[in-house]
């Protein structure tokens, strides 16, 4: 089957740069673009010369505005079928026929930080997706959170002005936490549900490829009968939805700023094709008023015990750009980019988003015809009455209006041509007022509902984040007051936020605002197929290695589909303990922990250099013991983690058989290492990090 946005992106391609000379734009070849042309070796540089003057004219001009959010990110293209045909709800017809793929292009990204900033901030992120559906685009424009942090549009520059750096000295980058965004949230208790999703790991994924994402709006599906049906739209990760840890996001932020680009384009160029599955949650109109909640309300989300989500698709992304400008940079979403069968509600955010896109994108892309850009293209036939402004590559014929008659009326209206977008029809009535709906006014109850369907560790992170954002805020009252707002939400939360960041804690313990919780909400639930495909295992070797200790592992990981690496103090090779000499994948002081999901220590005899002897190999195990990582060690590789057991490393004292305990696998016996430890390695992996170890000391 052809991929209609891959033949339209050869078509716009540029000249094969093997296929001839190096020419100006004007197509005339250079002689050379090495020196400019001067009057004299010595002399000055000649206005005639129309090459220097054409290249740094070109160069002058290579950026554009980034994007005001969301500005760095990552791209990849992929295609979406569904399971079944969706028409009892919708009419959209990429919806109808497991046998149509669509082709998409999906957009990750950071919101608070600039294009250069680092990926693993504590943030939200997006997660935005266009279909380029035989009925033009649609675009589903998420986030991996649920709910956002204002319940009407107009409030938007006021939020996204608090969050962004401080506007007398630009700082922070990619954070949020500092002054500015606090007093926000302190005053507007509406953000508080957005503001624990953001305290929680969500806020730093391990992946692109291991969040969820979420429409987060109500949306509407109408059939071919007219009839609508309120739906809300959720991704889920078919690896399951992974955070790391703060301590570990922070360092990372240094070790390698692209961490979740490189992942995602890394996963994609080895084949691993990351997978969503949508699912929807259906709400018949007459049951829009039988929540506790507005379903317009953005700062809510529908509990899945409530409304359980139905999987209706699937989504496979396969493809890297060429070119990050002209795709990832140049893509240009929009909310109200919708098809026949999806529509809207009076959802004030998503009222204000359908402006807000379309104007960002005449600014961002300079002038109305980014549409026609490779990316942005429908590979459905567009036919307008739209003509010129900048950048207008289509060179229309004919006439250029409505009604005509010397152009044969052409392009005639759709009419009743059932692939035609009719609006849905809603009875409107209602008095001009600038007035929040009271039903808008619970601000409490889910950010409680949130917090009690958290186990303990992610609690403990939450209250941690709280901690150091709170402990980032200079104005004693912003954190004060913070605190008086998540008293409401529930008492414990605020006196252990208080106790950390030298305020005083709530005066009287109020009742939680919820005890409801959503097991669905925790991490906890959404491991995904449990597998460790694309897991990154760190092996740590030095001269003198047992070989077969390592090939052992190795393959046994390798057939699970991890990828597993070598890491020496240099590069080039390692002899083993066999006299053989070993490839090394990477130098351990390019690398670290952090890098890694998991960390094997293979044995040697113990007359060679150890591990426990190299001060980055031990700083390595240390960070990945305290990130909650599983290790592995086996035969006298245990040594390397005895080590530690000064410090509180905890390891049992028998280490004649296989023992897990914690995610830290051992086993001393001597040879190739067993089937079982190989097995326990694979478990202790596949359930990601492990909280409860006790902590090291230093
Ligand atoms: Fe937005 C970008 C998601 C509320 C105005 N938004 C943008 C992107 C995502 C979202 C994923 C990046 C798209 C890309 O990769 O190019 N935004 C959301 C979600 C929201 C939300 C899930 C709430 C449910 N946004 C929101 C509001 C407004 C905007 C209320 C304005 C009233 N958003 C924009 C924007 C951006 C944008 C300024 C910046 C760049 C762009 O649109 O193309 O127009």
């Amino acid at each position: 089957m052809g991929d209609p946005k891959q033949e339209q992106r050869d078509f716009f391609r540029a000249e094969d740069p093997a296929s001839g000379p190096l020419t100006t734009d004007q197509g005339v070849p250079v002689d050379h673009t090495d020196d400019s042309l001067s009057a004299g070796e010595r002399g000055p540089t000649l206005l005639e010369d129309f090459h220097f003057r054409e290249k740094l004219t070109r160069f002058d001009h290579e950026r554009i505005p980034e994007r005001v959010v969301h500005a760095r990110g990552a791209g990849a293209y992929g295609y979406f079928e569904p399971y079944e045909s969706c028409a009892e709800f919708t009419r959209a017809a990429f919806l109808q026929d497991p046998a149509v793929r669509t082709p998409v292009f999906v957009r990750f990204s950071t919101v608070q930080g600039p294009k250069g900033s680092a990926d693993t901030v504590r943030d939200v992120r997006g997660f935005a997706t266009k279909f380029y559906t035989s009925e033009g685009n649609y675009d589903l424009v998420g986030n991996n959170f649920p709910v956002f942090f204002i319940q009407d549009g107009i409030k938007f520059p006021d939020f996204v002005h608090a969050v962004k750096p401080e506007p007398h000295n630009d700082i922070p980058t990619g954070a949020s936490a500092h002054d500015s965004l606090w007093d926000f949230v302190s005053l507007q208790p509406e953000t508080l549900h957005a503001i624990m999703w953001l305290m929680s790991d969500r806020a730093i994924p391990r992946s692109y490829r291991m969040m969820q994402g979420f429409g987060v709006h109500t949306f509407r599906f109408v059939n071919v009968d007219g009839k609508g049906t309120f739906v809300k739209f959720h991704w889920k990760p078919r690896l399951g939805a992974h955070s790391l840890v703060w301590d570990e996001a922070q360092e990372c932020q240094g070790r390698d700023p692209d961490f979740n680009r490189r992942d995602l384009w890394d996963a994609i160029e080895a084949g691993e094709f990351p997978e969503w599955e949508l699912g929807v949650q259906l709400v018949p109109e007459e049951d829009e008023f039988s929540f506790d909640f507005d379903l317009l309300d953005a700062t809510k989300l529908i509990p899945e015990e409530q409304v359980p989500v139905r999987p209706i698709g699937r989504m496979v992304l396969d493809r890297n750009p060429e070119n990050f400008f002209a795709e990832t940079e140049q893509v240009a979403f929009h909310t109200a980019n919708v098809v026949p069968g999806i529509d809207f509600t009076n959802d004030p955010l998503l009222q204000a988003r359908n402006f807000s896109y379309l104007d960002t994108q005449l600014i961002r892309l300079g002038g109305p015809n980014f549409a026609q850009l490779p990316v942005n293209r429908p590979v459905a036939p567009v036919r307008t009455n739209q003509r010129d402004g900048y950048g207008q590559s289509t060179i229309h014929r004919g006439t250029n209006y409505f009604p005509n008659s010397l152009g044969g009326g052409c392009p005639a209206h759709a009419g009743a041509d059932p692939h035609a977008f009719r609006h849905y029809t809603e009875k409107i009535d209602g008095a001009t007022i600038r007035r929040r709906s009271p039903s808008f006014e619970d601000h409490y109850s889910q950010p409680a509902l949130f917090w009690n369907s958290m186990a303990d560790w992610e609690k403990q992170h939450i209250v941690a984040a709280f901690r150091f954002e709170l402990g980032k805020v200079e104005a004693r009252a912003v954190r004060a007051r913070t605190v008086e707002h998540l008293a409401k939400v529930d008492g414990e939360l605020a006196a252990e936020v208080a106790r950390g960041i030298g305020v005083p804690g709530p005066a009287a313990v109020a009742e939680p605002a919820s005890k409801l919780s959503s097991p669905a909400l925790s991490l906890r639930s959404l491991r995904g197929d449990g597998s460790i495909r694309t897991r990154r295992i760190a092996v740590l070797v030095a001269d003198g290695v047992d070989a077969a200790q390592v090939t052992s592992v190795r393959e046994a990981l390798a057939a699970e589909g991890a990828l597993v690496e070598a890491l020496a103090p240099v590069d080039g090779s390692v002899t083993g303990s066999d006299g053989e000499r070993y490839a090394v994948d990477r130098a351990l002081p390019t690398m670290a922990s952090v890098l890694y999901d998991a960390v094997l220590l293979p044995g040697g005899p113990a007359d060679t250099p150890s591990t426990a002897e190299d001060p980055d190999a031990m700083r390595f195990v240390r960070d990945a013991y305290r990130h909650g990582k599983p290790i592995a060690a086996v035969g006298s590789g245990v040594g390397v983690l005895a080590a530690l057991e000064p410090q509180g490393l905890r390891l049992s004292a028998e280490f004649q058989q296989v023992l897990s305990d914690q995610g830290v696998v051992t086993d001393t016996t001597p040879g190739p290492a067993s089937p079982e430890f190989a097995q326990a390695f694979v478990d202790a992996i596949a359930a990601h990090r492990h909280w409860d170890r006790p902590p090291l000391r230093c």
